[in-house]
């Protein structure tokens, strides 16, 4: 039967791959419940619900440790369901939050407090509509001197564009899904040069090799994203972060199994050193520094 796309796959598989002690899943998402955390008014998509006891199932299951919950769009810049979830989580989990300009001291202190540890910025047009580049610049100088990062969301397309304001940017950048590179260019195109250019020149800009989901053209199991994937790890090996994705949002072809992402993992970091440093050692130098 065919999945429900607005829906987390309801049964994965457990996956082969023994993730090391202590793994992180750096990049997932909570959604609702809707009647408790209602969506934002202005979001582009509607999800299905996807709470933080399903989240904290999936990262027991996945044989995963801690968790860190990036605010999504559908939620705006209400960061109560995300913050709900790290207070439940407690040490297990860390935040990055989406927040406004005019956001206080105060809220992010309490947002620290919670577990957050950065915020987002969103350039992908589906998802929200554009934000100012001065208002980047100003939520950028509230967020540093908490120690924050930024995590930014873009395709390869508009890189070019973007680079001198990644650049300018005084904290560490970690980049969503490789930057979302279109996969069946290969990895000898200039889109992709770019990229390992940018990476190349600024050390404190960080890549999740995440989203084979959404990048592959081919789909499970993902084998024309694995090389995309495979060379950031080894190009970077201290600047790579790992994670689901779940619970999925705007899946058009399939709902990925978790465990069969999970299984990709082995096959972009090739050996255990290489797995140590992209699922337990770089995602705690970040989120969990005094651990
Ligand atoms: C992701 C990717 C997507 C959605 C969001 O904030 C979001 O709504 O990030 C997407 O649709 O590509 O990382 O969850």
């Amino acid at each position: 039967m065919a999945l429900d796309l607005n829906v987390f796959h309801p049964n994965p598989s457990k996956p082969t791959f023994k993730a090391p002690p202590g793994s992180i899943d750096a990049h997932c998402h909570v959604f609702g419940p809707g009647n408790v955390f209602p969506y934002s008014p202005n979001r582009k998509y509607t999800p299905g619900d996807a709470p933080k006891e399903e989240l904290f199932k999936l990262r027991d299951f996945l044989g995963f440790d801690r968790n860190v919950i990036v605010q999504a769009s559908c939620h705006g810049t209400d960061n109560a369901a995300m913050v709900d979830a790290l207070e439940a989580a407690g040490e297990k989990a860390r935040g990055i939050a989406v927040v406004d300009v005019d956001v206080t001291t105060d809220d992010l202190k309490a947002m620290d407090t919670a577990g957050v540890r950065g915020v987002r910025f969103n350039f992908l047009k589906r998802l929200v509509d554009a934000t100012p580049r001065e208002n980047y610049v100003t939520i950028t100088n509230k967020i540093v001197p908490l120690g924050w990062h930024i995590v930014i969301y873009f395709e390869a397309p508009e890189l070019e564009g973007l680079v001198p304001f990644i650049e300018s940017l005084p904290t560490i950048v970690v980049v969503d899904h490789m930057g979302r590179p279109d996969v069946d260019l290969g990895t000898d195109h200039p889109q992709w040069h770019r990229f390992l250019k940018l990476m190349d020149e600024n050390e404190n800009i960080w890549v999740k090799v995440s989203g084979p989901e959404r990048l592959s053209k081919t789909g499970p199991p993902y084998d024309d994203v694995v090389r995309f994937a495979r060379a950031l790890v080894e190009r970077y090996p201290d600047r790579v972060l790992w994670g689901t994705d779940w619970p999925h949002p705007n899946m058009e072809t399939h709902m990925p199994d978790d465990g069969l992402l999970v299984d990709v993992i082995p096959r972009i970091a090739t050996t255990e050193a290489l797995q140590r440093k992209l699922l337990v050692e770089n995602p705690m130098r970040l989120y969990w520094p005094k651990d």
